[in-house]
């Protein structure tokens, strides 16, 4: 591919007050750059060549050679760079105003502003990293958790480009069998390479179901599980939802319709982030304020992955309570009954039809040590499947489950094709189109309409 003519720079660090910020400068010009606005306590501009080099220095406006900061250039010549182009870094202060001006004095000696993701798209276009690596490190910096982190630095040294590839091979193979056989058709090779279609084609199935089902995992790990708490006025949902974030977030009292509002907030159990979601108590209202609330809370009850339906434990079941927990049904849920610390009004077993498999955990949002359960419970959803799937040994976004859901389908017909002994042409043509797909979850011949959308969602510096 093209390798990049300009020279970029942006701020690589967090804008705010810190210790150390960097400037990063990466193309041609970056060692020119930096040498018009870096100076050696001597005075004298460094000399960059081929060799990497970090100096101690001052950072100076290159037009009136005002000092802007004290500071260390890091010269890193290509192709041994994270672009693998020249980057020069500028490490100061990392003030707002300090890094501004830093960043303004490498504009003016040259260089262009980056756009959010540009160093990384430039790694991807020099061959540095594929195309899942790239996303890779948009999901490692954005990262909730350790186990989100973990998975996010294992597809960035390459991990599902590595598979990609290697299926990718397979396929080849299996395709060049299917375009001999087209050339020599005769009965019993044909036969033979159908045979072939089915039996590799299913493994590869195989294999894609697997990467699939991690594919939801991944959304998991980057979006929290979508967890909705809902239940009539007055149970205790928004004390549930204090419980869990172990601080209080949500107005609590003992009048019915308390909340309005949806409130979401993110909660990290044992490395899995769930986005709680504490809803309006469900019921039949006059007030035009808590019937949008209700209205809402049945909405986030359509997208939650997860359902706490929660019941007060010392009052009867009423109609609202019933009504939920038959609207609930469909869904992957936990019924929580509230307030054990009061007398109980009723058994478990009064949930026994809609129980099935799904626990019933009773306890008091009030009591500290009953929380241990819930989140048992809750993680038990996860990683039985119903709300996510267990393999974390390849991270997919939904870009890439996209694509491999659509190799699925062709490599599906394929094998279809295979059983039945339609033409061999129909068969290439469904296994190229897989290939196709496949290549696009590494970048092979991905458009620049592509790039420009994933690269988008970097931030700047990165
Ligand atoms: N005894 C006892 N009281 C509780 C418990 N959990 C909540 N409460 C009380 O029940 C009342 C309602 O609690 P909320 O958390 O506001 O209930 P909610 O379901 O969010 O209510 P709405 O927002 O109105 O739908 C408050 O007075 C809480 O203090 C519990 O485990 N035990
Ligand atoms: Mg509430």
């Amino acid at each position: 591919m093209l390798a990049e003519q300009d020279t970029i720079a942006a701020i690589a660090t967090a804008l705010g007050e810190a210790g150390i910020g960097i400037v990063r400068v990466s193309g041609p010009d970056a060692g020119r750059i930096a040498e018009r606005v870096f100076r050696r306590p001597s005075g004298a501009a460094p000399k960059l060549r081929d060799k990497r080099r970090m100096l101690y220095g001052f950072v100076i406006d290159p037009h009136g050679g005002e000092t802007l900061d004290e500071g260390i250039l890091l010269w890193m010549p290509a192709p041994h760079s994270y672009t693998a182009e020249d980057v020069a870094e500028l490490q100061v202060h990392g003030g707002v105003r300090v890094l501004e001006r830093v960043l303004d004095a490498t504009l003016r000696a040259g260089a262009r502003l980056a756009e959010p993701g540009e160093f990384t798209k430039r790694a991807f276009l020099n061959g540095r990293m594929d195309l899942a690596q790239a996303e890779a490190v948009i999901d490692l910096i954005r990262a909730k958790t350790d186990l989100a982190s973990r998975s996010a630095l294992k597809q960035m040294r390459g991990a599902l480009g590595d598979w990609v590839r290697d299926l990718r091979k397979r396929l080849l193979a299996l395709q060049a069998l299917v375009e001999v056989t087209i050339d020599y058709p005769e009965h019993d090779v044909e036969q033979e390479a159908c045979a072939e279609v089915v039996a590799t084609g299913s493994g590869l199935l195989a294999e894609l179901d697997q990467m699939l089902e991690s594919a939801r995992m991944g959304q998991i790990l980057r979006e929290g599980v979508a967890t909705a708490i809902v239940g009539r006025p007055n149970v205790g949902k928004s004390s549930l939802l204090n419980a869990l974030l172990r601080r209080d977030r949500a107005i609590v009292t003992d009048i019915p319709g308390t909340t309005r509002d949806v409130l979401e907030e993110y909660v990290n159990l044992r490395g899995i982030p769930f986005k709680l979601v504490d809803t309006a108590g469900i019921r039949e209202t006059e007030d035009v304020v808590e019937r949008i609330g209700v209205e809402r809370s049945r909405e986030v009850l359509a997208e939650a992955e997860l359902v706490l339906v929660v019941l007060d434990g010392s009052q009867l079941l009423t109609e609202a309570d019933e009504e939920i927990l038959a609207q609930t049904q469909g869904h992957a849920r936990i019924l929580v009954v509230n307030k054990a610390d009061l007398p109980q009004a009723w058994p478990d077993e009064r949930l026994a039809p809609y129980a099935g498999d799904t626990p019933v955990v009773r306890l008091s949002a009030k009591r500290p040590q009953d929380l241990p359960r819930l989140v048992e419970a809750m993680i038990g959803k996860v990683w039985r499947g119903e709300a996510g799937a267990a393999d974390l040994s390849y991270m997919t976004n939904a870009r890439q489950a996209r694509l491999m859901e659509q190799a699925r389908q062709d490599i599906a017909q394929a094998v279809e094709a295979a059983r039945f002994g339609t033409t061999l042409d129909l068969i290439a043509v469904a296994l190229q189109s897989a290939y196709a797909s496949l290549g696009l979850i590494i970048g092979e011949e991905a458009g620049e309409d592509l790039l420009d959308e994933i690269f988008s969602r970097f931030c700047l510096g990165k």
